[in-house]
């Protein structure tokens, strides 16, 4: 496509708003300076069916037999297509039916058959692979996948290291370019853009060779060191079920914990409560949640964040109507009360099998852990390692007093696929970027996954990519 008709596209996607500038709530609660939706495009037939020929015109590397879209806001792009040009298509299922068949790839192929990805948007590549795996189960090839927009955020090679090209009408880059030059965006804006996009440019990318800041022992090594049965037991989950994902369960009420768990109880190694979060609290919570924890092996962590003196945690851990000691088998504490708090803590706990996490760091804005108080976290926590596991943390990686024993595990909450803050403080790394720049070993998310409009799948890219991060950082 020459210079003249990349730029007339672009302005046909800016006046259909497939491309907007401003202020954008993304799902995950992040605030973003752009957003593409080529949904949009579905009620503009003729601008479907031009984006689908240029698509088609892209030179792939090998010839091909069958297309396929990426669901959803492909499915359209490649059916113009395979209409248009006389190419039969496939389609993959997104949710594999329990009943029937049970395919995920439905029309006819012949193994060693070529088929041509097709994608609307590219930012990791990860939903191009996800499309690839099931064709490449029933032996079909994938070679190369074409898309409107490439977002330039790391799937190009990730998915060059999958053997797949990827060939892209136009990037974010020329989108900006050619609104800035019509004046639909202002150069401040185009900067934010930039900015934000490089913010983010790392945007996990799965399965790529990368080069890690922090390098670790195995969880399995860890396992091994830990003094603690409940920190040994976390490792061994982790190792197990190859997840360091722990889910921040924030929803209102139990009966929703409850279903959350079930569903991505598969996906982590911990789930994260606030249980004085919940309307509907019974006292049977605690053993409905162990019951799910046990079919899916993974831990409870009641994220209370104790904060008085010794006696008054011993009552607040055992008692009330909480009950907490009783189903979680993680809390965390503050240090601020000195280390009485985990002497308190340590009574009721350490019989019962328990651990103790340290919040030595936090995520929020302008929060009052570092330095200093960090280091005295870490003091505390070595001197009582039977029961302490670990820590709360945001950047292990820059303390100047690390812990002595690789048997304390760092979990680290303010993390989504893309960077940023929510509008009360919370500030997020992206998976990448706390496992490998930051040096933590657990990924903790909230609204990047219970927001989702499909949780468990949500979660299942957070795990991958959490645990490919891991992978990486290994010594
Ligand atoms: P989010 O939706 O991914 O922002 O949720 C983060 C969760 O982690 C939420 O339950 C917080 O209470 C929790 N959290 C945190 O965000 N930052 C901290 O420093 C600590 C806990 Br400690």
């Amino acid at each position: 496509m020459d210079a003249a008709a990349l730029e007339a596209l672009i302005l046909d996607l800016h006046a259909i708003e497939a491309v907007k500038l401003g202020s954008f709530v993304l799902k995950s609660g992040i605030t973003s300076p752009i957003y593409l939706d080529l949904r949009t495009l579905v009620s503009h037939p003729r601008l479907l069916s031009a984006i689908a020929l240029l698509l088609h015109a892209l030179p792939a590397t090998h010839p091909y037999d069958l297309v396929c879209g990426v669901p959803y806001t492909a499915l359209p792009i490649a059916t113009v297509l395979s209409v248009d040009r006389s190419v039969p298509m496939l389609m993959r299922r997104k949710e594999v039916k329990a009943h029937g068949t049970a395919k995920s790839i439905e029309g006819s192929f012949h193994p060693g058959d070529t088929v041509l990805i097709i994608e609307d948007l590219v930012t990791s590549g990860t939903s191009v692979l996800e499309t690839a795996a099931p064709l490449r189960a029933e032996g079909l090839v994938v070679a190369d996948a074409v898309v409107v927009v490439d977002r330039e955020q790391g799937g190009r090679e990730n998915l060059a290291s999958n053997g797949i090209m990827l060939h892209s009408l136009m990037t974010l880059t020329e989108v900006l370019a050619v609104l800035l030059k019509h004046g639909k965006v202002s150069e401040e804006k185009a900067e934010e853009v930039r900015l934000f996009l490089n913010a983010n440019r790392k945007v996990a990318v799965p399965g790529v060779p990368v080069k890690p800041k922090v390098i670790r022992k195995s969880f399995e090594e860890r396992a091994r060191l830990a003094t603690n049965t409940m920190g040994r037991k976390l490792f061994e989950v982790m190792e197990a079920k190859q997840s360091n994902l722990c889910v921040a369960a924030d929803v209102g009420t139990a009966k929703e914990l409850l279903e959350l768990a079930e569903k991505i109880g598969p996906e982590i190694c911990m789930l994260k409560t606030h249980v004085d979060i919940l309307s509907d609290f019974t006292p049977d919570f605690g053993s409905k949640l162990r019951s799910i924890a046990e079919k899916h092996n993974f831990l409870i962590f009641e994220d209370r964040k104790f904060a008085d003196i010794g006696n008054t945690v011993t009552m607040q851990y055992e008692g009330g109507i909480f009950r907490i000691l009783d189903w979680a088998d993680i809390v965390n504490a503050h240090i601020v009360p000195g280390p009485g708090i985990i002497d308190g803590l340590k009574l009721k706990g350490l019989p019962k099998g328990r651990g103790l996490l340290l919040l030595a760091e936090m995520s929020s804005a302008g929060n009052l852990a570092h330095g200093d108080y960090t280091a005295a976290a870490v003091k505390i926590a070595e001197q009582h390692s039977d029961f302490v596991i670990g820590f709360i943390s945001v950047n292990p990686a820059s303390w100047s007093a690390a812990p002595s024993s690789p048997a304390f595990i760092h979990a680290t909450p303010g993390v989504q696929m893309v960077a940023g803050g929510d509008a009360l403080g919370q500030q997020y790394n992206t998976p990448y970027s706390v496992i490998n720049d930051r040096g933590s070993d657990i990924i903790i998310v909230g609204r990047g996954i219970i927001k989702a409009s499909d949780p468990a799948e949500t979660a299942r890219e957070y795990r991958i990519q959490g645990w490919q991060a891991y992978q990486s950082s290994l010594s």
